[in-house]
């Protein structure tokens, strides 16, 4: 899939650079390729776009270009969350991202060291390139994905709720040109036999008909298939027979928690099992339009406590069978949240390595209601419910079409549902016999457990060998301290 999953901003920045007259190497890094060969040696500025996830790997790939004499600029989730750990081992470190900060980068392109200047734009972009524009760079990336090909497209920027663990929390809505969507979609159909696309949209349809009106303008029923994340308050029944006519085949939308964010998910007040009952039912309801739901739940919330909210989901799990939960393991990007500077204030954030920061591997926030051995005994519990033979086949009975059917199979016996749960029996065994490991999640030592360091080792490969002294420790506090 990881080809699939692309971002767009990459593809923007080449056609920005493009267009200030430079000549491009696009490279997308999907996890498979060897990047001795993929990457250019001889070049004058290396854009790289990273998730946190991937940052110890951007920065080895900073150190590497930059002994051979280029200028490095970081842009994406990373920057945007640890801005301040992130110019310690590039010139440029970039938050928002315009055509303009692009061009300033590449007139002024010379060596900030040893700290990278940080720049960003005031707002977000109000226009991007399109597919049209970005095409010679998504195609290279889509034919690293062998069967299924999933073009990403964006038709907004930000979001009107204020889920304040979200990086978008305090960034406004504002949609994109809804007549370049209509054409990028034309294009398209000119392109491929039968395109999918997935939007990048944190909160997609916000403003539905608009966003509607444009994708029928120029798709006849059928010709494109669509995935995409939205909120449930957003999905309401006329508006999912809308989403079945046009194509929609995919569809996230996040639940997050039990007894908070009511308002994302219209359950208002309601809480505990009224909740799990009230959006129970409003998934299956998708269920019936759409072939393929995720709910997306994050785990270990400061509104939890006790056994509850992990039964709570279990029920869920229950009640919509055919809906796959996602998990994310509560965790603190830097300043991508407002809520990361209360956690910062109250010393709750540990400094686990970026490298394990991908809502799973790892969570960097101390729990507010539970003992770490307690928080991981629930989190196995639900994952092994969620994962057992009996939800696997329950998942494939109540899903109707054959790929989402064996796409839910396969998902819970790889990595993401049976490799899980080895994980986090392995950190739970951990708990109790490793001391090291132990006074590092109760923040007693700040020095890496073992375990962690082999795994980024094994992880790394080659590339270990540039990663830049002291990258593998960053100050889990520097939001806050920005701040003061
Ligand atoms: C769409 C999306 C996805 C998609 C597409 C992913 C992709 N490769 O782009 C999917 C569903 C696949 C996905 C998966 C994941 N995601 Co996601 N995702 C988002 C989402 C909702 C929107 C991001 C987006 O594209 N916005 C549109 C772009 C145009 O705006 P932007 O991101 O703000 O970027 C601006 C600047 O940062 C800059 N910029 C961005 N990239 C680049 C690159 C360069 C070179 C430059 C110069 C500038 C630049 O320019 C932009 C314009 O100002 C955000 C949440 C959010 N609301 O932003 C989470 C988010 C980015 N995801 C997140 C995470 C954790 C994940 C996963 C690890 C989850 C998981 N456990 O699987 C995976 C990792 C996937 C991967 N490694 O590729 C985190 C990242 C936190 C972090 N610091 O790393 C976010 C912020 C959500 C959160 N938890 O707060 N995600
Ligand atoms: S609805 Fe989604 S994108 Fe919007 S603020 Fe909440 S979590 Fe973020």
């Amino acid at each position: 899939m990881n080809a699939n999953l692309a971002s767009i901003m990459p593809q923007v920045v080449g056609v920005w650079c493009e267009a200030e007259g430079h000549e491009v190497t696009f490279v997308c890094y999907t996890g498979f390729e060897d990047l001795a060969e993929e990457l250019p040696e001889d070049v004058d500025v290396v854009f790289i776009g990273a998730f946190t996830e991937a940052a110890l790997l951007a920065y080895a790939l900073s150190n590497r270009f930059r002994s051979k004499g280029a200028v490095t600029v970081l842009g994406g989730p990373h920057a945007r969350s640890y801005p301040e750990d992130a110019r310690k081992y590039f010139d440029y470190v970039v938050g928002f991202t315009d055509q303009q900060l692009i061009r300033d980068v590449l007139r002024d392109c010379s060596p900030h060291r040893p700290m990278g200047v940080h720049l960003a734009a005031k707002r977000q972009p109000a226009a991007l390139p399109g597919v049209r524009e970005r095409w010679r760079f998504i195609e290279p990336t889509l034919r690293k994905a062998p069967v299924f090909k999933l073009v990403p497209m964006l038709g907004s920027l930000g979001c009107p709720y204020t889920c304040s663990f979200c990086i978008d929390s305090e960034v406004p809505y504002q949609p994109l040109d809804f007549a370049v969507m209509t054409e990028d979609l034309r294009f398209l159909l000119q392109k491929m036999p039968r395109p999918k696309v997935g939007w990048h949209d944190p909160n997609f349809g916000v403003r539905f008909d608009d966003c509607m009106e444009a994708i029928d303008a120029a798709v006849p029923p059928g010709r494109i298939q669509f995935a995409a994340e939205s909120s449930l308050s957003l999905l309401s029944e006329p508006h999912l027979k809308r989403l079945q006519r046009s194509g929609f085949k995919v569809l996230l939308p996040g639940v997050e928690s039990w007894y908070d964010l009511g308002n994302k998910s219209k359950t208002g007040a309601r809480k505990g099992m009224d909740k799990v009952r009230q959006i129970s039912e409003h998934v299956n309801t998708i269920q019936k339009y759409v072939p393929y739901v995720q709910t997306n739940f994050v785990l270990g919330l400061d509104s939890d406590e006790g056994e509850e909210p992990f039964e709570l989901t279990k029920r869920f799990v229950d009640l919509s069978p055919g809906a796959f939960p996602g998990y994310s393991l509560l965790s603190a990007f830097g300043r991508a949240a407002p809520l990361n500077l209360e956690y910062q204030r109250a010393n709750r954030v540990l400094a686990f390595p970026f490298h394990f920061l991908d809502n799973n591997h790892a969570m960097n926030v101390k729990p507010k209601n539970y003992p770490w051995r307690d928080f991981y005994d629930h989190v196995i519990s639900l994952t092994r419910h969620t994962f057992s033979p009996r939800a696997i086949y329950n998942r494939f009975r109540a899903t109707r079409a054959t790929m989402p059917r064996w796409l839910n199979v396969v998902r819970a016996v790889s990595s993401e549902g049976y490799g899980r749960i080895g994980f986090y029996g392995e950190v739970r065994r951990r708990l109790d016999t490793d001391r090291h490991l132990r006074r590092f999640f109760d923040q007693e030592t700040e020095e890496l457990p073992a375990f962690y360091v082999d795994l980024m080792r094994k992880d790394l490969g080659h590339l270990w060998e540039w990663l830049p002294a002291g990258a593998l420790q960053h100050d889990p506090g520097a939001y806050l301290r920005s701040q003061s």
